[in-house]
């Protein structure tokens, strides 16, 4: 049965046009190679305790899209064990403290399989959701997510997860330019550095949208709300 119309969603530069029927929820790296001590983030020289600010709005959004039957997909950045999908670019760059595939407190840094290179509890896929296991900083190099979005039909994406201005933002560009519209929940979506975060969306919405849109999640909870409402009235005898 296809959904109801949602209503639109109250959003920079303009009102979303939420379509649940073509609407995913993308839900980025949100591992805890981010977002724990003694990870790739922590490598890099960062505060991780600041990325821990999305998992609550996250958590609500993640419930209330799954009640709302909306697909959700999630990613996680990281490497192949023998390292031969990390190009030396990216293993050689910044002179981190431990790099990529060096052994840490949450096992091998960003590598597929290690404890710390999973999602954390707290947002835990449930089954059948898709997990996306991405080589770079977007999510369509190098994965099948693209087809797994044509698959299933979905066109519009709401994005969530960390950080704002390298995995989500280049994940937004990609999906820009493949015709995607994007929305990003400000406050589901967060970086290590406060001033690139609150830069990083004023670029997704500026100059009318360039990228896409971005909303709170307050907002993007009351359209879902009102299309259970809707979905419950149209099902009444
Ligand atoms: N370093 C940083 O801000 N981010 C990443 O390396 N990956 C993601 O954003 N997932």
């Amino acid at each position: 049965m296809p959904h109801a119309h949602a209503p639109s969603v109250p959003a920079a530069p303009a009102p979303f046009p939420l379509d649940p029927g073509s609407a995913a929820l993308v839900v980025i790296d949100m591992q805890r190679d981010f977002l724990d001590p003694g990870g790739f983030g922590e490598s890099l020289g960062n505060d991780v305790s600041i990325l821990r600010r999305t998992i609550g709005p996250l958590r609500r959004v993640l419930e209330a899209t799954r009640a709302a039957g909306l697909p959700v997909i999630h990613t996680r950045e990281g490497h192949l064990p023998d390292l031969s999908d990390c190009p030396p670019s990216k293993l050689n760059r910044g002179a981190p403290a431990a790099r990529i595939g060096d052994p840490g407190p949450n096992g091998r840094i960003l590598i597929r399989g290690e404890y710390g290179h999973d999602i954390i509890d707290e947002l835990a896929p449930l089954p059948g959701e898709p997990v996306i296991d991405k080589p770079g900083k977007g999510a369509f190099h190098g994965t099948d997510f693209g087809a797994l979005l044509a698959a299933r039909g979905v066109s519009q994406l709401i994005v969530t997860g960390v950080t704002t201005e390298v995995c989500v933002h280049t994940t937004v560009r990609e999906a820009n330019d493949r015709g995607f519209e994007c929305l990003v929940l400000s406050d589901c979506v967060g970086s290590y550095f406060p001033e690139f975060h609150r830069v990083g969306l004023a670029m997704i919405a500026a100059q009318g949208g360039i990228l896409g849109w971005t909303a709170e999640s307050a907002d993007y909870l009351a359209a879902l709300e009102v299309l259970g409402a809707g979905s419950r009235t149209a099902s009444a005898p």
